[in-house]
């Protein structure tokens, strides 16, 4: 990803997760502080599934997708209902683990995909009233929660394998006939379900939807969703699965679609956190969801909590999974690691709560958190690699040290010294702790690391000359840039900004008081000259379409295909489609462009897309994908220029969203009347 591509997502992400929700700031961050401060949760999926326990005619590898994966007609998965008899569950205990392993809130299914909710509904008969245990386990751990101050959480699946008018069917239940079912009957279904988990157990504190990706949801019943959820108990807060905008497992939002309130990354932490962004990792403690009687693939317990830290490095939060038995009890692996968990955070807790991303980009020892103090900043080091020669080195900090001393031994006083930009910390021989020994230096100021600048243009092409500037959070510093792809020196020229008139890699390098004090950033930039405008063209409103039919995992090539149909549209639409899934369109025509300059296209798909301008590729999105954006650049001069189009879509949810940004408008559609058709 380009620097200036990041920007401008920051700059989405940033704006959107806030106004689509049309709350201030503030009343976010209000919002969100428990959470922030909180770091640590526990995620439990629990159900009729517990009772297979990931068996079904002789395979062993099933979870809470059970129903689905073996294809289990639904009058025998019913019948589950009638086992399920948890007699061993007891609210408190499980409260209990998760608060001693140092979670400070729980996401417990109400309702997973299978439909079952484990709360006393009256809107279904499929929860566990009707079942020999007929006892109300939203209500007991709702009440244990309170109790043991823990914040209560519940996990939602809008996608529903049970209910009669969810839809669509799963394609194997070639036997239950969607005759007569009513996707928005079931939207109130599930709103009135909603409203017995939101008024009936107290404060809920999270709303962690799932289970949205299906083509019958959309952007709008996402905001409705929302907006009718926060009606009810309006400090909750609600995952982005709320909305149809996820991008693939990484579970953050594209561009423009944030309906929530945090990121859902699954499975997977981010490669670097995304500062203005919440997020929350949600990962099992072996690799299933629900409960699995012969998963062996258990991480440790040193996997887990260097997790945890990996993730507090990154500014994020750590939903940690347990599958309970059918019986009502944890697996005993999940306890001894809860158990273990527990003992670290007694001691090092503090390094993770309430704690925000590290000012370092890379360490090879381990991570770093930070929390303000009154004056300066205590940096939490966590050694992963504790150092042989007793010497821990924080390169890169430019800081005036305070003390530094072991988390697990507050009275320890390390030496700290300084080598030009570089702190070592003398460490004694052993370390404090085989996982994760967390050493607290605390320094003045904010944190002052040898990140290097910021390279920011607004695209990365340019026809007579381009603004690049340079920037950085840091105070006290001068850039020094060059142009020509040397590294800059004192004796380079300084300032904040360039303007490049050739192509050029602009490499810009910070300095205080004549001394370099971080490496150098760089950004290359090319002279371009403006594509020519069709000449004698007779164009009419519209683009042309071509419309086929056929299953693909990504573009055809149309152009040896047979359309199904062709005519004219008013944009990138699929009104002509004869199908709901497996089509694929071909747009063509002409775009106006007002004004010579530099152009960026945009196309944002699900699934695959492709678009040309004036026959070459400017933004390649092809592929089986969620919602997902590809954006290219290409200078163009006044007049009407080729535009092409490919789109396809193979099953789930389907989009197409063309944009585009020019020398003297922001991004946004590109309108109808820029659009138009050969005669
Ligand atoms: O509850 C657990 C799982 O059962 C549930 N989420 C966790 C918390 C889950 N359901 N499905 N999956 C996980 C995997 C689904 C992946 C996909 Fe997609 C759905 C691939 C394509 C559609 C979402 C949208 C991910 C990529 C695009």
């Amino acid at each position: 990803m380009k620097i200036f591509q990041l920007f401008l997502m920051l700059f989405f992400f940033i704006n959107l997760d806030v106004s689509a929700q049309n709350s201030t700031a503030t009343e976010q961050d209000k919002r969100m502080q428990w959470w922030r401060e909180a770091r640590f949760g526990m995620f439990i999926h629990w159900g009729l599934y517990a009772i297979p326990a990931g068996e079904w005619k002789g395979e062993t590898g099933y979870g809470e997708w059970i129903r689905t994966s073996a294809e289990i007609p639904l009058e025998e998965y019913n019948q589950f209902i009638n086992q399920f008899n948890p007699v061993n569950f007891d609210a408190d205990q499980w409260v209990k683990m998760a608060k001693n392993a140092g979670m400070k809130y729980i996401v417990i299914t109400s309702k997973h995909h299978d439909g079952f909710c484990l709360w006393d509904s009256k809107q279904t008969d499929f929860d566990v009233m009707s079942s020999p245990f007929k006892r109300d386990i939203m209500k007991e751990l709702a009440e244990a929660c309170r109790k043991n101050d823990m914040k209560i959480c519940w996990y939602h699946s809008i996608m529903d394998w049970h209910h009669p008018d969810y839809l669509p069917r799963r394609n194997w239940e070639t036997d239950r006939s969607s005759e007569g079912a009513d996707f928005d009957r079931y939207v109130d279904y599930m709103k009135a379900q909603l409203k017995e988990l939101l008024t009936n157990y107290g404060d809920i504190s999270v709303l962690w939807f799932d289970g949205e990706w299906e083509s019958t949801w959309t952007r709008n019943r996402g905001k409705d969703l929302y907006d009718y959820v926060r009606s009810i108990q309006p400090d909750i807060i609600i995952n982005n699965r709320v909305g149809a905008g996820r991008s693939g497992m990484e579970g953050l939002n594209k561009e423009g679609e944030y309906a929530g309130d945090f990121g859902t990354p699954e499975q997977q932490i981010p490669a670097t956190g995304l500062p203005g962004v919440d997020w929350e990792t949600c990962m099992t403690m072996n690799s299933h969801w629900g409960w699995n009687k012969n998963d062996t693939k258990w991480k440790s317990t040193s996997q887990i909590i260097q997790m945890l830290a990996d993730i507090a490095s990154k500014g994020g939060n750590y939903l940690l999974n347990v599958g309970p038995k059918a019986d009502g009890t944890f697996p005993q692996k999940a306890i001894d690691r809860l158990q273990q968990i527990g003992d670290w955070m007694k001691t090092n807790g503090e390094a993770i709560y309430g704690t925000t991303a590290s000012p370092f980009k890379n360490l090879n020892w381990g991570r770093c958190t930070q929390k303000p103090l009154p004056i300066g900043t205590r940096l939490y080091l966590h050694v992963f690699d504790w150092p042989k020669d007793n010497n821990l080195v924080i390169p890169g900090i430019f800081n005036e040290p305070v003390q530094a001393y072991l988390l697990a031994e507050k009275d320890s006083k390390l030496k700290i010294s300084r080598n030009e930009d570089a702190l070592t910390i003398t460490i004694p021989e052993k370390a404090p702790d085989l996982i994760n020994s967390v050493v607290v230096l605390d320094i003045e100021g904010k944190p002052d690391v040898s990140n290097p600048p910021i390279i920011f243009a607004e695209t990365e092409i340019f026809i007579d000359s381009l603004r690049v500037h340079f920037s950085s959070d840091r105070d006290n510093i001068e850039f020094h840039y060059t142009v020509d792809g040397s590294e800059p020196t004192i004796n380079s020229p300084k300032g904040n900004q360039v303007f490049v008139k050739q192509s050029s890699t602009v490499k810009a390098r910070s300095f205080r008081n004549g001394k370099i004090v971080s490496s150098s950033g760089s950004a290359s930039f090319k002279k371009v000259s403006a594509e020519k405008a069709a000449i004698n063209t007779k164009a009419m409103p519209g683009l042309a379409y071509s419309y086929y039919e056929g299953k693909w995992d990504s573009l055809p090539d149309f152009s040896m295909m047979l359309p199904k149909k062709t005519g004219v549209c008013n944009n990138f639409i699929f009104d002509p489609r004869e199908q709901i899934e497996e089509f694929g369109f071909v747009y063509e025509g002409y775009i106006q462009i007002n004004k010579t300059g530099v152009y960026t296209f945009f196309t944002d798909s699900d699934d695959g897309s492709r678009l040309y301008i004036n026959n070459t590729l400017v933004a390649d999105n092809d592929g089986l994908h969620s919602l997902h954006e590809e954006s290219g650049a290409v200078a163009l001069q006044k007049g009407l220029h080729l535009i092409k189009v490919t789109f396809f879509e193979n099953s789930g949810g389907d989009d197409l969203i063309v944009s585009w940004k020019g020398p003297d408008f922001d991004k946004q559609l590109i309108p109808e009347k820029v659009l138009f058709h050969a005669e």
